[in-house]
């Protein structure tokens, strides 16, 4: 089969979904023991105003419910969706900057993230101040949960002459990376793509 750039006979070239290449499924597995797969929980985290809000939003929907965090005056808001055939739900986290936290909300959203059965986290940063917000990824993986980089903002960073190269990024945190500008929707197929290879990459069992 004539499947790339060598033009010689050989099984098909296989998608590199980030997943795969940097052990996402195995990690995940370790932290989040009592998780059915066919089912997933995505949390969306990362600083104020970065735009979780507007991107769950756009990843969930009407169905939605916002309750308080147990013990807490913290508003939580949980919506479903199917993604590559699996029910996915996504939940908007309150704002926060570092996983040690000093607000309230701070710590709901690193209770939510480091005690609930989250499979995936998503953290969404500003492109404009990139540098500064990555300090939280860092901790993120540090911390060894699987994660997926949103960098949001684009429009208005490109706007300041600022370019990110998402595939550069990518490398070198060593997880996958979306830009995008979420509210023009740039970049929301990319991301649901991602969310995909994620949901797909996990596997079929339950474990105890
Ligand atoms: N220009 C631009 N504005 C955006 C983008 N994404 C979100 N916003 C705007 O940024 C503001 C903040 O968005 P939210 O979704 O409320 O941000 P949040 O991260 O949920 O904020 P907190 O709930 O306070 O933590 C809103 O006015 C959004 O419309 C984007 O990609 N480009
Ligand atoms: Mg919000």
């Amino acid at each position: 089969m004539d499947c790339h750039d060598c033009h010689q006979s050989c099984q098909p070239k296989r998608k590199n979904t980030g997943w795969k290449l940097f052990g996402f499924g195995s990690k995940r597995s370790v932290k989040n023991n009592f998780t059915h797969s066919s089912q997933t929980t995505i949390a969306l985290v990362g600083s104020p105003n970065v735009g979780k809000s507007l991107l769950f939003n756009l990843l969930t929907g009407t169905y939605v419910t916002v309750s308080n965090y147990p013990g807490t005056t913290v508003e939580v808001s949980k919506g479903n969706t199917v993604i590559a055939g699996k029910k996915v739900t996504f939940l908007d986290t309150p704002g926060m900057y570092s996983l040690i936290p000093i607000t309230e909300e701070e710590s709901v959203a690193r209770d939510l993230i480091m005690n609930e059965a989250v499979n995936l986290v998503i953290h969404v940063v500003d492109a404009k101040h990139l540098g500064r917000m990555l300090n939280l990824t860092l901790q993120l993986i540090e911390a060894q949960l699987p994660l997926l980089l949103v960098v949001n903002m684009i429009d208005e960073a490109q706007k300041l002459g600022i370019w990110v190269d998402e595939n550069q990024l990518a490398y070198q945190l060593g997880i996958p990376v979306v830009t995008m500008a979420a509210a023009q929707k740039v970049g929301l197929k990319k991301l649901i793509a991602k969310v995909a290879d994620y949901v797909q990459s996990t596997p079929l069992s339950v474990t105890y």
